[in-house]
């Protein structure tokens, strides 16, 4: 039985890692380490804090704790000036018309991402409503792959983890929505990606049929 739907944000919903590229190069630039839009995959679902570490890492750099969280609060300032601008055009193809089918079909929808700037967003592309319930990188204390942000929204919202699908565009989404006992769809081209039990291009093809035959 198909009870719930969780959406990741990024990847899934909207495209917000171009932001969080520009930002985080720009971080990079200043800290002389060369970031490539390459290295940006590694982010993808991937908490601020451990964003930044990966960035150090390929820098070859170690910060203490108080210059980390000043770095990381730069960077999302950064980040919150590129999002400022965004509205309903950049919802991708297909997820509007897909939470509003769920509605209709009185299933659940429920957002599970690690970003702590979700809701922000999800008001930008005025989708904040369509949630039945909302659990972000501000409600939870261990991170994508652990399933604790899935485990969450299954409970926000009164539903068996055996009865929600997650889906998911980035490897430690896929393996925390599987650890959280739940059917995993990986979004996107992406071959990190195979883990998924299935994987479409983009929630456009998705529909009602293809659903319930899952
Ligand atoms: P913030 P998701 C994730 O969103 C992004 O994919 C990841 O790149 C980002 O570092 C993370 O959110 C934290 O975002 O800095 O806004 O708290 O894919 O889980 O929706
Ligand atoms: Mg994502």
């Amino acid at each position: 039985n198909i009870e719930a739907i969780i959406f990741d944000l990024d990847g899934v919903i909207v495209d917000t890692a171009k932001y969080h590229f520009l930002a985080w190069q720009r971080l990079a630039r200043e800290l002389d380490i060369e970031f490539t839009i390459e290295d940006n995959e590694r982010l993808k679902g991937v908490s601020r804090m451990r964003s930044l570490e990966i960035i150090l890492e390929i820098g070859n750099k170690t910060l203490d704790e108080k210059e980390k969280e000043d770095l990381a609060f730069k960077k999302n300032e950064w980040y919150k000036e590129y999002i400022a601008n965004m509205d309903e055009s950049e919802i991708l193809e297909g997820a509007k018309e897909f939470i509003e089918l769920l509605r209709e079909n009185n299933i659940k929808v429920v957002l599970g991402s690690a970003s702590k700037n979700a809701k922000t967003i999800l008001e930008k592309l005025n989708l904040i409503d369509c949630f039945h319930a909302i659990i972000d990188g501000t409600c939870v204390t261990k991170a994508k792959p652990d399933p604790q942000v899935f485990l969450q929204g299954a409970e926000a919202v009164g539903i068996d983890p055996i009865n929600c699908i997650v889906f998911e565009d980035a490897e430690a989404g896929i393996e925390a929505a599987k650890r959280a006992g739940m059917v995993a769809i990986g979004v996107g081209e992406a071959d990190t990606l195979k883990d998924a039990h299935i994987q479409i291009k983009g929630l456009y093809e998705m529909n009602m049929e293809r659903l319930m035959s899952l």
